[in-house]
């Protein structure tokens, strides 16, 4: 399902062109063609570096969404910056997130987290995937090491990512990532039904159904104000849903 297989033969009257110009008609995406999503709930110590770092590497091209719970400054700073506010009762992180994906208009959907954890600076690398013709992009935290997260964690997101790999008979290496870029029809194709899991589910349903899926390493930073999740309240439930997502998946 790469764009490659949309070519057309060019007509002879087109001046050369390289390999990557000719992987589609369709002119590649652009910053214009993306919006970054994101739920976020009380993150006004974050929020002014993320949305910064987005306009930034973007020139200010790429939208920002922001389903937001807050009760702090969150909101006022996202609507300064020129991001469209969606405002929702804090459910957790997947209600929010469901929310955040499902509202744009335009082709390619990257999602975030709003602590400044992950890196806006390499936005152009998941554009250039998807360019290349992948469905999902996954950014792979735990490549490099991923040293700025609480050790439980790492060890708990190394488990996830072996348990999902066994599962679904394809080895992947970052199930709970935050970070990733999406085609919007597959995001819109497929019915989303999980909340702290949702990040996995998010990887496991279009590994599973055959969507060209593609890890890519990303630095990851130490988190800027609170976290929303408990690790092991969060963590049985992200268990939970990578196993009864996997079985759906399977029998389905
Ligand atoms: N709107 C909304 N956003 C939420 C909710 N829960 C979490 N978020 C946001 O979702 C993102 C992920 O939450 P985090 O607290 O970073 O969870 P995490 O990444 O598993 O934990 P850390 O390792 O501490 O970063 C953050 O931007 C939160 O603000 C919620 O109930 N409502
Ligand atoms: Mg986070």
């Amino acid at each position: 399902m790469s764009r490659a297989e949309d070519e057309s033969p060019g007509t002879e009257e087109e001046p050369s062109v390289t390999a990557v110009e000719s992987v589609a008609d369709d002119e590649p995406y652009t910053f214009e063609d993306l919006s970054v999503v994101m739920g976020t709930y009380n993150e006004e110590e974050a929020i002014e570096t993320v949305l910064t770092d987005i306009e930034e590497v973007t020139d200010g091209k790429a939208e920002v969404v922001c389903v937001d719970g807050s009760s702090d400054r969150t909101p006022e700073i996202a609507r300064e910056h020129g991001a469209t506010v969606i405002e929702q009762e804090p459910q957790g992180y997947g209600v929010a997130v469901r929310e955040a994906i499902l509202t744009p208009d335009r082709p390619i959907v990257v999602t975030t987290d709003c602590d400044d954890t992950y890196p806006m600076e390499q936005l152009p690398e998941f554009l250039d995937l998807i360019n290349e013709g992948y469905d999902v992009v996954s950014g792979d935290r735990l490549y490099h090491g991923a040293e700025a997260m609480p050790a439980f964690n790492r060890l708990g997101n190394h488990l996830f990512a072996l348990g999902a790999s066994v599962l679904m008979g394809t080895r992947v290496h970052d199930t709970t990532t935050g970070m990733r870029a999406y085609r919007r029809e597959l995001v819109e194709e497929i019915e989303w039904t999980e909340n702290t899991g949702l990040s996995a589910e998010l990887l496991i349903r279009p590994v599973m159904r055959g969507y060209d899926v593609r890890e890519h390493p990303i630095n990851y930073a130490e988190r800027k104000g609170e976290t929303k999740l408990d690790p092991i309240e969060g963590g049985a439930a992200i268990a939970k849903s990578i196993v009864k997502v996997a079985l759906e998946e399977r029998f389905r």
